[in-house]
């Protein structure tokens, strides 16, 4: 009652103050990012940047778990002992990465079951990539090479984004990422030097099959980004669309002469001038079709993850059950 503000009318006297406040809290917060500083959770953000980061927190989770389905399906046919537990041990790390980004999005007060059931229901976005499918196990090599390649450069400059415990998810996700690129390209390489003229066309097939879902990774042209500028401002963003996918181009074309393999693009020419590959049209027809739902596994991959969770409802419950019986023997007993 006893406010500076009592003589005020009724809604001025609930707003101006807070109004002032936010403004403060506000020119704090863009002086920070201004100087390249970084957020913690505890700190204050304008709800925008929040939910900027949830939205994208949550649907790189969601590709991370969805993304151990297309290799998921070859560990039981993998060709040999030392190439199963190397993928085994991939796979595994995939499922580690999707939860450090559900703890990172829950600091921002979102609860995981609210994310996931975001992603079962079909309101949630992963990577596009997820929707094709392994047809043979050199796709399993060409996802190491092409699609984790795509994911570092994409991830790297995301060890510098402006919230804390995002960036610091991605750089321990970044080293794990490294490795899992150079098992694809140690998969393939075998294929391409000691394999058979089948396995080489093998790889072959599996390179033109991946590779322009490979350059869809990194989003829709800058032109045509919706999140990117604001994004960019706020420091989620490093490095636009554009920029990382001629970055990605620019490394890949080398990686692929060495291997042996050609990519499925007759306009990919070195250019003097730009000291840049140049590279035919992406089929952004294709991109907004798959991410919209009809992709070839979309279908596919989302009733995996419902029946993943329906199918381990009784190891929650026996968690719950567990810690509720652990706090009760912790709990001294009332004299
Ligand atoms: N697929 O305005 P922008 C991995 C959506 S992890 C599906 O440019 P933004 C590891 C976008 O969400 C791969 N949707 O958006 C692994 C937005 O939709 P919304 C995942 C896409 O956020 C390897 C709309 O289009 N990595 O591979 C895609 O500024 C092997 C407009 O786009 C990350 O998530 C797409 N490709 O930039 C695991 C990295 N592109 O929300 C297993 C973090 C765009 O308005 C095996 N994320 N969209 O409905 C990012 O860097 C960004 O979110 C971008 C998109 C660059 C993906």
């Amino acid at each position: 009652m006893y406010t500076q503000a009592m003589d005020l009318g009724p809604q001025e006297n609930a707003q101006a103050p807070r109004h002032a406040v936010e403004q403060e809290l506000l020119r704090r917060f863009d002086a920070r990012i201004d100087d390249g500083g970084f957020i913690e959770a505890k700190d204050w953000m304008p709800d925008h940047y929040r939910k900027t980061l949830v939205r994208q927190i949550s649907q790189h989770a969601h590709s991370e778990i969805v993304g151990m389905l297309p290799e998921g399906n070859w560990i039981t046919r993998a060709p040999t002992l030392k190439r199963k537990a190397i993928l085994l041990a991939k796979v595994q790390d995939e499922g580690g990465h999707g939860l450090y980004l559900y703890a990172a999005a829950e600091t921002l007060g979102t609860s995981r079951d609210e994310l996931l059931d975001a992603l079962h229901q079909g309101r949630a976005k992963y990577s596009s990539i997820f929707n094709y499918p392994t047809l043979t196990w050199a796709d399993v090599g060409v996802i190491g090479w092409l699609v984790d390649g795509a994911a570092i450069m994409n991830q790297v400059p995301l060890c510098r984004c402006s919230y804390a415990p995002y960036a610091r998810a991605m750089i321990r996700i970044c080293r794990e990422e490294s490795f899992h690129q150079r098992q694809g390209y140690d998969a393939l390489l075998t294929m391409m030097r000691d394999g058979t003229q089948r396995q080489r066309d093998m790889v072959q097939d599996a390179v033109n099959r991946w590779w322009w879902p490979s350059l869809m990774m990194f989003g829709p042209p800058d032109s045509s980004s919706t999140h990117s500028a604001q994004s960019m401002r706020w420091g989620i963003k490093r490095i636009s669309n554009d920029d990382l996918r001629q970055k990605f181009v620019d490394a890949t074309v080398e990686q692929a002469k060495l291997l042996g393999v050609s990519l499925p693009d007759p306009q990919l020419a070195w250019n003097e001038q730009r000291n840049h590959y140049d590279f035919g049209p992406i089929d952004w027809d294709e991109f907004h079709r798959v991410i919209a739902g009809d992709g070839p596994c979309n279908r596919e991959r989302l009733a995996a993850r419902v029946k993943a969770w329906e199918d381990g409802a009784w190891v929650r419950a026996a968690a719950q059950a567990h810690a509720a019986k652990a706090a009760a023997r912790s709990t001294p007993l009332a004299a």
